[in-house]
């Protein structure tokens, strides 16, 4: 904990403090006067409710239901949701498509099949999320929120059948009904509400979280449309197009329309004179925040959390002021720009452009889930100041920092706390996990434009920033560069607020995503922070994957394997990961292996019918299956997988028949999204599909070497490539990736892993040992000054790397189609290669050249792909999620008492 609160009338003193460095702090002009006593905050109004006559029955101490004798079933009758029992599930099937869909028996097709096996799943899923939600306001737990602009989901429907139990009876009431449940699981629309890492992160936490019986909700925007869809243009550009995803209705979410908050925006504040400290923020524009939640069913038992999502409505229809006066569009207008702030996802990781909406979704979403949050604190009737006790808030990434000054602003302005005290609720509350230390996705936002779009939080913020410095300053006087390098108000034109800088000194605690990450996070960005905070702030949490969606659901043969082989029902290993270390003595088995081995051909067989049937393609099954899937980023370094992909052609092509017949063969797939906006990741896609339409109709080469970019890259595409994977590349320059979390799914699938010695990809080979890894490349502490002579002392790419110069020459020359369109991403290599791929190119051919060798040899590639999986119980998010719930958030699990069986 920071001791930065400071007496308020050290306020005053302070702006005389001789040492003071102004330049860093340019106080805002004092505004009009108020009257402390016209502030109102009516922000919801109350609701009137009341207990169903006869429903509830009294509780013990313990807060459990004391039934009246042999009652309990007639007053669950009502709540039982479907029995587990084939008929049952049948039955209420048949009833939801005839009254909720309203349709008729004789004409039914996949899509409305799969509506009524959601409504009726959903069910279940509502009396155990009522039952579940019962409990925490009777227990009244310490909560943890998380915030995530993102929440990657995927497809509900199997994951919560497999949640429930009920796989195996719904897909035998649905076949007996004539159709096939995997049919209608594919009828599923993704929900995509989250570019990449961070947001199936979210989406694997919540799953450890419920299945670990937390009390934990996530927070996010329910976004009208998700990440966009890709696709691939004649030329091989990327195109987009947006992403309806809630156009076939959406059974997972219940529409709160009853949950409301107003959110303001623009406006001003005005400090009000009665030496409180608070302010008065009126005007501008006020937008309703309506709440649609999901449940989020735990694996094996009855707790179901909640995910809320918010979406943007004007408070008030349209204008009627200018409706009446003939102004059609001005009143439309008003009501449209409230609809817009969450009606896009915006589709850039990594770099951020200081849009106003961007801001104005954070805020929206921030501030209606505090608002909420802190109505439910207020529901168990304690102070305020016990806020801390029963509430932890998890900031993913810097997205949600604006909660920091909001909370700070409830505090002061609407509950008339002190400063001090506010800080001290305030920074007892939230942590900090960041996510990235590249610097180009270190958000900032410019001074003007918040000024403008939350002017009473700029206030707040520059308060922060004059108490904080004083601090600073105490403890290392005259020390300006330090003042200036910890200034969460970077100098420049404009001024900019440094969020990652805000987020840290607001927080209770600041993590990193895995070791090394940790590391440079305390010795890179935030090293100044940890030497005036202490290193005890600063620590560490894998991430971690669910391996029910990862292994259970994706590769269900594999599981199934896995189970028999442990004589393990699964529901124990897949809750208690570690329990595969199990499986190493099996290594040694011949049998075991040949088992192992065909479920991987099977599920490079089921992808093969995949791209055979929507890209047209054939696939030779037989070859080694290499797989890149991520964004398009160049520090991800596609770019040296596509220039390593032609290096092998040309080799193959300079053999001789005899010769290439000794070669592995080897299919290698690419998928990933680019940012709209991003040009050099855009023409790499651009360059992956030449490449693949040269080599792929070479009939010299094709049976040894093919390759294909899957458009439209998704959580469910993901769910198909990953268990047919032989090797998989996670091939970032070293200290560029913070964790990665798609190497954890493909060694937990049996695949092995090329790498760079960077993020997750060091515990990995630290768990599974590094004989069963393939590194290669600088490593991180080298990095810099690598870069460093690139600038300063350039050494000409024929001389330091021939073969990758002549693949670039290649490439230039038209090999693959006009050579001038590749010429602004070929520069950026022959230029100033800040990633790297001329430094890396040699060991990572070498590499490639070992798992080509390593594959030759079946027996021991089998053993060190079983190795690999028997060694991932670190890597579940249920492992990762109580180290959050224990160090950081100190919660408990609370787990729902037993009802009725479901
Ligand atoms: C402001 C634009 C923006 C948007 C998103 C900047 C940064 C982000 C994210 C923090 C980027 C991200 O998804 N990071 C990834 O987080 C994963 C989960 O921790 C890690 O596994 C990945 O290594 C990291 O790149």
């Amino acid at each position: 904990m920071t001791s930065i609160v400071k007496p308020r009338s050290y306020i005053i003193k302070t702006r005389f403090f001789p040492f003071f460095p102004f330049r860093f702090f340019t106080p805002l002009p004092m505004t009009s006067v108020i009257d402390p006593s016209t502030i109102g905050k009516p922000r919801r109004p109350r609701r009137h409710v009341r207990t169903l006559t006869g429903y509830l029955p009294d509780t013990d101490e313990a807060g459990e239901a004391k039934w009246p004798r042999g009652e309990e079933k007639i007053w669950r009758a009502g709540t039982r949701g479907v029995d587990s029992d084939v008929p049952s599930i049948t039955k209420s099937f048949v009833n939801h498509v005839q009254t909720s869909l309203a349709r008729q028996a004789y004409n039914l097709d996949n899509l409305g099949a799969y509506q009524a096996a959601a409504l009726s799943v959903r069910d279940s899923l509502l009396v155990n999320w009522n039952d579940t939600q019962m409990n925490y306001t009777r227990k009244a737990p310490k909560r943890a929120y998380y915030l995530s602009l993102e929440f990657l989901m995927g497809r509900t429907l199997d994951n919560a059948l497999l949640n429930l139990g009920l796989k195996e009876p719904y897909a035998k009431g649905i076949k007996g009904l004539g159709f096939s449940i995997e049919d209608i699981l594919e009828q599923e629309r993704d929900a995509g509400l989250g570019n990449g890492g961070l947001g199936r992160l979210a989406a694997c936490y919540l799953d450890s979280a419920a299945t670990q019986e937390l009390p934990v909700w996530g927070y996010g925007l329910r976004y009208k449309y998700g990440i966009f869809q890709q696709l691939i243009s004649p030329e091989g550009n990327q195109l987009e197009a947006p992403d309806p995803w809630l156009d076939n209705q959406n059974p997972w979410e219940l529409p709160r329309l009853d949950v409301t908050y107003e959110i303001r925006f623009y406006g001003q504040a005005d400090r009000l004179n009665d030496g409180t400290g608070r302010a008065l923020w009126t005007g501008g524009q006020e937008v309703l925040a309506v709440a649609y939640d999901v449940m989020i069913p735990g694996y094996g038992h009855r707790t179901t959390n909640n995910l809320r999502l918010w979406e943007s409505k004007p408070k008030r229809g349209f204008d009627l002021n200018s409706f009446n006066a003939g102004n059609y569009e001005a009143a439309v207008e008003s009501s449209n720009s409230a609809a817009a702030i969450t009606a896009v996802l915006y589709p850039n990781d990594h770099t951020s452009f200081g849009k106003e909406l961007r801001l104005k979704q954070q805020y929206f979403w921030t501030a209606a889930s505090l608002a909420d949050i802190i109505r439910r604190f207020k529901n168990l009737g304690k102070p305020m100041t016990k806020f801390p006790e029963y509430v932890a808030i998890q900031l993913n990434d810097t997205h949600p920092t604006l909660a920091i000054p909001e909370l700070m602003r409830i505090l002061i302005d609407e509950e008339d706390f002190d400063w001090d005290t506010a800080w001290q609720i305030v920074t007892q509350t939230f942590f900090y996990t960041n996510h990235t230390v590249l610097p180009e996705a270190l958000e900032k936002w410019p001074v003007p434009l918040i000024e403008h779009v939350l002017p009473r939080h700029l206030q707040i913020i520059y308060d922060i920033n004059l108490f904080f410095l004083q601090s600073v300053e105490r403890k290392f006087p005259g020390d300006r560069d330090r003042l200036a390098r910890m200034s969460l108000i970077e100098e420049g034109t404009p001024k900019q607020v440094r969020m990652a800088f805000l987020a840290c000194i607001g927080s209770r605690k600041v993590n990193g995503v895995a070791e090394l990450h940790s590391d440079l996070v305390r010795t890179t960005i935030l090293k100044d922070f940890v030497e005036f905070e202490g290193i005890s702030k600063f620590g560490n949490v894998t991430n971690g994957i669910t391996p029910r969606r990862w292994l259970d659901q994706c590769n269900p043969e594999l599981s199934a394997l896995i189970s028999k082989t442990l004589k393990l029902e699964k529901d124990v290993w897949l809750k208690d990961l570690t329990k595969l270390e199990g499986l190493l003595p099996f290594a040694e088995e011949k049998k075991f292996r040949r088992e192992w081995t065909a479920i991987k051909q099977r599920n490079k067989e089921r992808l093969a019918h995949y791209v055979q049937t929507t890209l047209g393609y054939t696939v030779n099954t037989n070859a080694l299956f290499d797989v890149q899937i991520k964004r398009l980023h160049e520090y991800k370094r596609q770019t040296l997988n596509i220039l390593g992909v032609i290096h092998r052609y040309l080799s193959l092509k300079n053999m001789t028949p005899a010769q290439r017949k000794k070669a592995i063969p080897r299919v290698v797939f690419f998928a990933g999204k680019a940012a709209p906006a991003y040009y050099i990741a855009k023409l790499t896609i651009r360059l992956i599909v030449n490449v693949a339409r040269v080599i792929n109709n070479d009939p010299e080469t094709k049976e040894y070497l093919t390759l294909f970019f899957l458009p439209d890259y998704s959580v469910s595409l993901a769910e198909i490539l990953i268990p047919a994977s032989d090797i998989s590349q996670h091939i970032s320059t070293a200290g560029t990736e913070a964790s990665g979390t798609s190497n954890m799914k493909f060694c937990l699938n049996g695949g092995l892993l090329l790498g760079t010695v960077d993020g997750a990809n060091i515990e990995i080979a630290e768990e599974v040992g590094e004989a069963n890894v393939f590194f290669f490349g600088h490593l991180t502490p080298a990095v810099e000054d690598i870069r460093y002579q690139h600038l300063y002392h350039p050494v000409p790419i024929e001389t330091k790397c021939p073969a990758l110069a002549n693949v670039i020459d290649q490439v230039s020359q038209g090999l693959f189609g006009p050579g001038d369109v590749y010429e602004p991403l070929l520069n950026t290599i022959r230029q100033t290669d800040y990633y790297l791929l001329t430094d890396d190119f040699d060991s990572y051919i070498a590499a490639l050249a070992m798992v080509d060798e390593a594959y030759a040899d079946k027996e021991e590639w089998a053993k060190k792909s079983i190795r690999t999986t028997a060694k991932m119980g670190k890597f579940s998010s249920d492992r990762a999620i109580m180290e959050y719930a224990e160090s950081y958030w100190n919660l408990e699990p609370t787990p729902v008492p037993p009802g009725p069986a479901l």
